[in-house]
């Protein structure tokens, strides 16, 4: 075969090949879903105390505040190219199709848990659940475009 034609070959192929090799592709899937687990973990609280579920604790409140907000900035890494398969995943493939969009979202988030933990240490109530309902707008947000209905 012309070396030109082979060269065109090898390039559509990889192209068209995932990123990641399979098991690379499922420990991202699983990473990301431990994480979002360990966030839905602490939101859980929170979502209580400002439903009025459970009594209003301000340093519960802010440790679980101060987690998700530790936790939020390392999802985005869960979604490396190529790991939109490999493990059974509600993520949508508009998340790479759409990158720029999937990332605005991720980041309404990243920015919304930081000021809900900021929130916390500034011990004001109604702030903090003010911030509470901000945050979870971001994870709603996010879910309604790039996650698929369970
Ligand atoms: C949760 C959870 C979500 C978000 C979202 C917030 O606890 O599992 O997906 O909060 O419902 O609107």
């Amino acid at each position: 075969m012309h070396p030109a034609i082979t060269a065109t070959l090898a390039a559509a192929l990889l192209a068209a090949s995932p990123l990641l090799g399979a098991s690379e592709a499922e420990d991202a899937i699983r990473y990301r879903q431990g994480l979002y687990t360990v966030i839905g973990w602490n939101f859980g609280p929170l979502a209580d105390m400002v439903r009025g579920k459970r009594p209003f604790d301000a340093a519960g409140f802010t440790l679980h505040a101060d987690r998700i907000a530790a936790l939020a900035p390392q999802l985005l890494e869960g979604f490396p190219p190529g790991s939109d398969s490999g493990a059974p995943t509600g993520a949508k493939a508009a998340i790479w199709a759409d990158r720029p969009g999937f990332e605005a979202k991720m980041q309404d988030f990243v920015d919304a848990a930081r000021a809900l933990a900021q929130a916390a240490h500034g011990g004001d109530e109604a702030t903090m659940k003010d911030r509470f309902k901000t945050t979870a707008g971001t994870c709603k947000a996010c879910h309604d475009t790039y996650r698929s209905k369970r």
